[in-house]
């Protein structure tokens, strides 16, 4: 009998932590958060939770801002994650509301009622916020699949998280797909986890940002010891093996990157500016433009376009059409709407958080957008060929560190998602010896990420410590004691799980 594919199988129940964590410091200090959880809990409502679910952060190695464009994308899960602890209140029970806490003093208890249908207020963002991404698309799921959900109860929830939050490394998916996976834990009910990956990316679009399904899809499929090649349309992740006598190093640069709350300027901005990018791109390429704004969604659409082009080229390479059927300027709006033949606030009529970019726009800079989102495209494919090649391990890794320096620097040039924190801060990795460093996520502050040899790793982090983060701790900006949240190194570690004890 053929064995069932990881991502058709479900979210694994475990009994003990030691499933997830290990059996050294990491399953001491999972021992530890567990008991607070339970204890708070029981304080704070009066009983002890039923389930418990975890869910990791992540770091991506290589492929940014090219998930929602449906590339394929490279990341690993991280060790540091999100534990929710959940119980479903009797139907007895009188008080029907959704009661978020958390172990933490620094976010304060949120109420929300059990109305699967209610707007998320993202005009004043509050943390639980995230937990009713995970409440309104499970609801949603379950009116699609015709499940008798239809008189929703109370859920009592308390949450630990110890992925840095705004770091790039994904603490936001990890909450939303811990607490979509308690949530339908509570109700009895699983599905395989590629259909859960997309589910969850959905929910967390109730946030606000137009993501694509990297952070989920690594979240739930992850598994120790293997970073993964996350493809889209339909989502599937092939595990990749890093070579043997390297190490990811993750350092923060201590800029907060609020993308929930940036989202306009930064994050849908180049949502927008890529879709304007592919339609341009499209009727360049022969299509009516009625045609291209209904169809072309993505910059992955127009690629089968470029073939036909490829006639007159000898090359289906998206980057030529880019380079003959783009200029370099910026656009105005007025400029993109003589060649759609609609106004921009019609093509995005059926999205808020478009029109809000639309607002706050001077211009379009669709040349720089669509050079990097192919060219980074191409990288992540060169990534995973580089890895499992038959060169020596010096050669596959001065390939690997060249393709995350050429990464990095076209987050910078050409998406222009980098700061100056950032710079600085892939500055200093390259100058003690890694082979590669790049901002890592969203950017606009946050996490970069590093490929460093294992033997010089203790080295390496020394002299950012001394290089980078003695300052920032001199100016008080972050305690000595919590060096390690912001600068360690990193292994691919497991995927979601639930618990029941
Ligand atoms: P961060 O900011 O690290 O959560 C975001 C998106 C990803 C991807 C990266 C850029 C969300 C939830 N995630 O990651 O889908 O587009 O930026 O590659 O918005
Ligand atoms: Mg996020």
């Amino acid at each position: 009998m053929a064995m069932a594919k990881h991502e058709d199988l479900p979210v694994p129940v475990y009994s003990k932590l030691d499933s997830v964590y290990g059996d050294g410091s990491q399953l001491e200090e999972a021992q530890l958060r567990i008991s607070v959880l339970s204890s708070k809990f029981q304080q704070l409502f009066g009983h002890l939770p039923q389930i418990y679910a975890r869910a990791p952060g992540r770091v991506n190695l290589i492929g940014e801002h090219i998930d929602y464009e449906g590339y394929s994308v490279l990341p690993m899960a991280i060790r540091q994650d999100t534990i929710v602890a959940i119980r479903k209140r009797d139907a007895t029970e009188s008080e029907k509301l959704l009661t978020i806490a958390n172990v933490s003093d620094k976010y304060p208890v949120c109420t929300y009622p059990v109305d699967p249908d209610q707007e998320i207020d993202l005009k004043n963002h509050r943390w639980g916020h995230y937990f009713i991404c995970g409440y309104k698309g499970f609801h949603e799921y379950a009116k699609l699949r015709g499940l008798d959900v239809s008189s929703p109860v109370g859920l009592d929830v308390m949450i630990d998280g110890t992925v840095p939050t705004g770091s790039g490394l994904s603490s936001s998916a990890a909450f939303v797909c811990s607490s979509t996976i308690a949530i339908m834990a509570t109700h009895d009910i699983s599905l395989p986890k590629k259909e859960l990956a997309q589910l969850t990316c959905e929910c967390e679009r109730h946030i606000g940002t137009q993501s694509g399904g990297m952070d989920q899809a690594i979240s739930i499929m992850a598994k120790p010891g293997f970073a993964e090649l996350i493809d889209f349309n339909p989502i599937r992740a092939t595990d990749v093996q890093l070579p043997a006598g390297s190490s990811f190093v993750i350092a923060h640069s201590l800029a907060e990157s609020q993308k929930a709350v940036t989202a306009a300027t930064n994050y849908n901005n180049r949502v927008v500016e890529c879709r304007l990018a592919s339609i341009v791109l499209g009727i360049k390429l022969g299509m009516e433009p009625e045609e291209a704004i209904s169809k072309v969604k993505t910059l992955s659409d127009v690629e089968g376009l470029c073939i036909s082009f490829a006639g007159t080229r000898g090359s289906s390479d998206p980057t030529l059409a880019v380079m003959e059927y783009l200029k370099e300027e910026p656009y105005t709006a007025e400029e993109i709407e003589k060649i759609t033949f609609k106004s921009l606030d019609l093509i995005f009529a059926d999205s808020a958080s478009s029109l809000d970019v639309l607002k706050a726009a001077k211009h379009y800079k669709l040349f720089q957008r669509a050079c990097h989102v192919y060219s980074e495209a191409m990288r992540v494919y060169a990534f995973k060929d580089a890895v499992s090649s038959k060169s020596n391990e010096d050669e596959k890794l001065k390939k690997l560190g060249d393709l995350m320096n050429d990464s990095h620097h076209s987050c910078s040039v050409l998406y222009e998602c980098s700061c100056p924190e950032l710079e600085e801060l892939v500055k200093v990795c390259k100058d003690n010896g890694a082979l590669g460093a790049r901002l890592t996520g969203a950017g606009w502050g946050g996490c970069a990420v590093a490929l460093v040899k294992e033997s010089i790793v203790p080295r390496f982090i020394l002299n950012l410590k001394e290089q980078f983060y003695d300052s920032r701790i001199e100016s008080g900006m972050i305690s000595k004691s919590d060096l390690g949240l912001y600068l360690f190194a990193s292994k691919p570690a497991s995927g979601a799980a639930i618990f029941k004890f």
